[in-house]
């Protein structure tokens, strides 16, 4: 994804392409051998469904069935008409059908249709035109031509959906088309029959947010960790962090998580930052796209590997990128020790919330990675290298504080927002009773700017977690995750607004990603962060 023009408040403006450097062979050879291969299975639809307007439902509407697979294989359509497939629950993979014919010759092709959708807004109306700002060839739908019907339909590129609509264009006077032995060949990097540690808690709205966090993280695993089988379908840092943290308590597929590593240090910038993102295809290449929080995070994320794994060899090997990837962040510090959005130019993210003022956030986000790398070092008997940076931003914090408040602020208006008291939270810039209590303060501010990504909504119900506020962070995951669930999400969605359905970082939610990688850590919450405290509350066994 290319990101041009995003109003906001904020004075770190989005991003400057950066240049990329030379190729890491040695680096790109370990995670090309390390490309997994994928394993298939065939999923089939439940039936056709039609949809009826329901205005107490979140799409506003509600899936009716209409024919069963047997039935719909016995009725034949013609111009104008359609239908829409439901396969009971997300699929990621390949589609494939039968296309028969009923009539005398099938004197033309059959030109159809098809539209994946991952919700009902997909395919309940007219996909196109999308207007939004990024690219609208992501828009999961296709025209195609059967010529020679009876025919076997194989369709090439790769689809992530529950729904597909199919619309007749055209057949001709002479014949209508069947349609049978309609099925996909679904795909990931997890055997969906794999075994998992067992987890069950008490309550069921839990269990079913920690399913569906399961299905989600295992529909992005593919070749790569990849942000959303719909859109983009590639590694992006900041996804891959909470991913690989979400697998180690689930799949704990090691391997994975490092060709990804490898990939991101393989294919540097010029400067030596770790791009935001990088491509597979059609050759492994770095992004030109760079955002410093992701940058900064990815000391974190080979640290979270490492003590996952126990494997020190590519701890060793990616020391220096690690220590590469701090200097941007670093390069915001002012000489008093504070970040400073207005010291350059790169693409800070934290969320897509566009009125955001991030300085604060990115502040403690920068501290926590300093933290993570100094322990990082001592865990591989090396100096910590970022000691008295920390010491010097810790009390820096404190200037972001308002004691009149007890919340952390940021920016010329003092503004409050779940960014900024997230990450200074995460950093331990106060004690953690204090950091509880200026979380609670921003959950009840009436203007508290709110994240529009489960991204950073992640980041907030883990420092809730972590500063003794377990009792709140199980709420905000009910309230939130499992609000995704109660709208009829079975894999949780790139942006998710309770109030508004149609809410999207992009001007339109027909290019959303409702599979997305950074909304799958509840069963990271559930499972580790939040472990200690439901075991003793007598919650999980
Ligand atoms: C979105 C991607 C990805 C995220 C970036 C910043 O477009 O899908 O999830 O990391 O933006």
């Amino acid at each position: 994804m290319s990101v041009t023009i995003l109003e906001s408040t904020s004075t770190i403006l989005p991003p400057k392409e950066q240049l990329p450097g030379a190729v890491r062979s040695n680096f790109l050879h370990v995670a090309e051998a390390l490309t997994p291969t994928l394993h298939e299975w065939t999923e089939r639809p439940l039936g056709t469904v039609t949809f009826k307007l329901d205005s107490t439902a979140f799409f506003q509407c509600r899936a009716v069935p209409q024919h069963t697979v047997e039935e719909l294989s016995k009725l034949a359509w013609g111009k104008g008409d359609e239908f829409t497939l439901d396969f009971g629950s997300h699929r990621v993979g390949y589609f494939s059908f039968h296309c028969g014919i009923q009539g005398a010759n099938a004197d033309a092709p059959a030109r159809l249709r098809l539209t994946f959708g991952e919700i009902p807004f997909d395919v309940m109306e007219d996909i196109q035109p999308c207007k939004s700002w990024i690219s609208t060839s992501w828009v999961p739908d296709e025209t195609i031509n059967v010529d020679w019907c009876p025919a076997d339909v194989d369709m090439a590129r790769r689809y992530s959906f529950r729904y597909i609509r199919v619309q007749v264009l055209d057949t001709s006077a002479k014949f209508k088309v069947t349609f049978q032995n309609i099925r996909v060949r679904a795909v990931s990097a997890i055997d969906p029959s794999a075994a998992m540690p067992s987890f069950r808690t008490q309550d069921a709205q839990l269990n079913r947010i920690d399913e569906v966090s399961i299905i989600t993280l295992r529909d992005c695993m593919q070749t790569v960790f990849e942000d959303g089988p719909r859109r983009d379908r590639r590694l992006w840092l900041g996804d891959l962090r909470l991913q690989a943290l979400t697998n180690y308590c689930t799949y704990r597929n090691f391997p994975l998580v490092r060709r990804c590593l490898y990939l991101f240090a393989a294919m540097p910038l010029e400067n030596g930052a770790v791009p935001a993102c990088v491509f597979e295809k059609p050759v492994a290449k770095g992004s030109s796209d760079y955002i410093v929080d992701y940058d900064a995070l990815f000391g974190s994320v080979v640290y979270d590997y490492t003590r996952e794994s126990g494997d020190l060899d590519t701890a060793h090997d990616l020391w220096d990128t690690i220590l590469q990837s701090m200097k941007s962040i670093l390069s915001y510090i002012d000489a008093s020790g504070r970040f400073d959005s207005t010291l350059g130019e790169a693409w800070a993210f934290l969320d897509w919330k566009p009125e955001l003022h991030k300085d604060a956030g990115m502040h403690g986000l920068a501290i926590f990675c300093c933290k993570a790398v100094n322990s990082f070092a001592r865990l591989l008997d090396k100096p910590p290298p970022y000691e008295d940076v920390v010491s010097k931003m810790t009390a820096a914090a404190l200037t972001f504080y308002s004691k009149e408040h007890s919340v952390f602020v940021s920016g010329p208006d003092a503004q409050v927002s779940w960014a900024s008291n997230a990450w200074m939270a995460l950093a331990g810039v106060l004690p953690a009773e204090q950091c509880k209590k200026a979380l609670l303060a921003t959950l009840v501010h009436p203007d508290a700017v709110k994240p529009l990504t489960p991204y950073l909504f992640h980041y907030f119900a883990e420092a809730l977690a972590v500063s003794g506020a377990e009792v709140e962070c199980l709420a905000l995951m009910k309230d939130y995750w499992g609000g995704m669930v109660e709208a009829g999400a079975d894999t949780f969605w790139e942006c998710y607004d309770p109030n508004d359905a149609r809410a999207s970082p992009y001007g339109d939610c027909h290019n959303n990603s409702y599979c997305h990688a950074w909304s799958c850590t509840p069963s990271y919450l559930l499972r580790k962060v939040l472990k200690d405290y439901l075991v003793r509350s007598g919650q999980v066994a």
